[in-house]
């Protein structure tokens, strides 16, 4: 196989260097060769952990419009890196050239510990952030999956992406065939619903491609009537300003006064639409142990959570995404959850003991919530 598929790239055009890598561009192969290694990708994807492995091409085609749409009506708040690269997001093949084939895999996060029931004064924290960090789980995989393609033809231009560059990986995703677009925005699959992550590898490679499936969604409209915050403007239309998932892990300034009772005791991010949709009720449990909840963050208080100092904090969450908000923005959400929660002397005990806190976001956030608890 290796000496086929050097000799296809003997059969290059010409090339362009990427970063470290050579990207060729124009191999002219034997289209069994392609689909051979393709099946062979699958293989190796499912054994690294891969739920789900599907093609596509670098053409995004309307996704375009919908994503400036989307930031000229501002719905991405404070997320700049949104707007950055705006047309380079919709357009693979201008962010990587010479990409020919976008490879996008699925992996699963579902937590294998069921959910306890939780009480107002508990802390809700969203079941992808409860373990460590994805990011750098996925795209050593994804790294790895790179690798077996090299052992297998050799030498090829490709670079690694999960939720790392302007890439649109759900659109990409939905192209390929992994599933459809629920009206939450997000990926869905019959067999696993919404609960996983999404990489991608750009390779250089002419790769068949996968077709998109259908959407099983119907009339449903479940994601849409639980959010807490009324963030959907329509099906497939999230403003992110309203999401309790901006506004607990994006935003860095004060959360909207108006907003805050809606957020409830979610701390970091939110399940809820998640949580209303049908196909969500039979998804697999992940087989991943890193994704397994650290520091008992599945079932933990708000009030304990708000005592952590910051060294707790970081020693506490070292390798989780939640470290990347800071001690500061982490005080501000509990403040928040504590504030929704029944007025009782811990509760406000606990948080007096922060309203002089040397953060001015810390101190205003306590403010709201002790003012929130008052009787009457
Ligand atoms: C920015 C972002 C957010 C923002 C905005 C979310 C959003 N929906 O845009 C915030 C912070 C709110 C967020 C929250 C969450 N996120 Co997020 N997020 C992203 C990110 C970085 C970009 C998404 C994006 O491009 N948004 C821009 C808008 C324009 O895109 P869009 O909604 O896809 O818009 C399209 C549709 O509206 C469509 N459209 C418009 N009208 C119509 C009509 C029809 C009929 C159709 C079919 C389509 C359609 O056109 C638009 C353009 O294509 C991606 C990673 C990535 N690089 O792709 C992760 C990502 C989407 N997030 C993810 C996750 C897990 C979450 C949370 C579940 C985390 C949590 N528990 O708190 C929540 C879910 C909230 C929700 N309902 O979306 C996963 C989703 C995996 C999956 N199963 O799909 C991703 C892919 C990260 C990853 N690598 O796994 N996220
Ligand atoms: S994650 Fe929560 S707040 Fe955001 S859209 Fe879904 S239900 Fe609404």
């Amino acid at each position: 196989m290796r000496q086929v598929f050097a000799q296809r790239r003997a059969q290059c055009k010409g090339h362009r260097l990427i970063g470290q890598r050579v990207f060729t561009t124009g191999i002219i192969g034997d289209m069994h060769d392609w689909i051979d290694l393709k099946k062979k990708i699958r293989d190796w994807g499912r054994d690294l952990g891969f739920a789900a492995v599907g093609f596509t091409g670098v053409e995004l085609g309307a996704a375009e419009a919908g994503l400036l749409d989307w930031l000229a009506a501002g719905c991405h708040g404070e997320m700049d890196y949104m707007a950055r690269h705006s047309t380079l997001r919709a357009r693979p093949a201008e962010l990587v050239p010479g990409a020919q084939c976008v490879i996008t895999c699925r992996m699963d996060y579902h937590p294998s510990l069921p959910d306890l029931p939780r009480k107002p004064t508990d802390a809700v924290i969203s079941r992808y952030a409860r373990g460590r960090d994805y990011h750098k789980l996925l795209r050593a995989r994804l790294q790895q999956l790179a690798d077996h393609m090299i052992s297998e033809i050799g030498s090829f231009g490709y670079r690694v992406f999960t939720d790392s560059a302007p890439v649109m990986e759900v659109e990409l995703a939905q192209n390929a065939g992994l599933g459809w677009r629920g009206k939450h925005t997000l990926l869905l699959t019959r067999e696993a619903g919404s609960w996983f992550f999404l990489g991608e590898i750009f390779v250089d490679l002419p790769l068949p491609t996968d077709a998109p499936v259908s959407a099983h969604c119907g009339d449903c409209t479940a994601c849409l009537d639980a959010c807490p915050t009324q963030a959907f403007s329509g099906p497939y239309q999230l403003d992110a300003r309203r999401c309790i998932s901006y506004l607990t892990i994006e935003l860095k300034g004060s959360i909207p006064v108006e907003l805050r009772p809606l957020i409830g005791n979610r701390i970091y991010g939110c399940d809820d639409c998640q949580l209303a949709c049908p196909w969500n009720r039979f998804t697999p449990l992940t087989r991943e142990a890193d994704f397994a909840p650290r520091h008992g963050l599945d079932r933990a208080k708000l009030v304990d959570l708000f005592a952590w100092s910051e060294s707790d904090f970081n020693d506490r969450l070292a390798g989780s995404p939640i470290r990347r908000i800071g001690h500061e923005r982490w005080l501000r959400n509990i403040a928040v959850g504590l504030g929704n929660a029944p007025r009782s002397t811990e509760v406000v005990a606990t948080l007096a003991h922060r309203q002089d806190d040397a953060s001015d976001l810390v101190r205003e956030h306590v403010a709201w919530a002790l003012r929130q608890l008052q009787p009457g």
